[in-house]
């Protein structure tokens, strides 16, 4: 099993879209086994988006993500780094899969709803900066053989 690491953006929470969101996560499969609303600052940030530092889109980038509160998730599953980013979308909601999270509720590149880590090493190092290990859970779910064969 895989854990990766997503996150509501201020937009998404604003919008009232976390209930809907985390539903579909629920719907799927996913387990959930960190979860937390929390406001990023400046450093938090720069931290996240170290790879962007430069970019003609980080400031803005960095002003968006630091707005207003996120709602922070761990999800656990088979192949959940990929499978969790499948259910996003493209980066730009425009060019996003029909039905996906981004197609379906965002209309800009910079408001896109939702972030989803893009491999397992950025799923750790992203889970390392917006969790401590005592914030993650580890439980079985009865239904598990629902779920998987
Ligand atoms: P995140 O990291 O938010 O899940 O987005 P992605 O992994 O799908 O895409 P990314 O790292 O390339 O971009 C990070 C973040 O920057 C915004 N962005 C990106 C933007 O505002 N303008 C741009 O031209 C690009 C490439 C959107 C997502």
């Amino acid at each position: 099993m895989e854990r990766t690491y997503a996150m509501i953006k201020p937009d998404g929470v604003q919008r009232g879209l976390v209930g809907e969101i985390i539903s579909r996560f629920e719907k799927k499969g996913l387990k959930i086994v960190g979860l937390k609303m929390l406001q990023i600052r400046g450093e938090m940030a720069e931290t996240h988006y170290g790879e962007h530092k430069g970019k003609p889109f980080f400031g803005p980038l960095v002003d968006y993500i630091t707005s207003s509160p996120v709602v922070a998730l761990v999800l656990e599953g088979k192949d959940a780094v990929s499978v969790a980013r499948e259910m996003m979308g493209a980066t730009n909601p425009l060019k996003a899969a029909p039905g996906t999270i981004r197609a379906t509720y965002g209309m800009d590149i910079g408001r896109n709803v939702i972030h989803g880590s893009d491999s397992t090493a950025s799923a750790e190092r992203e889970i390392n900066i917006f969790f401590k290990p005592e914030e993650l859970t580890s439980y079985k779910r009865e239904l598990e053989a629902w779920i998987y064969e």
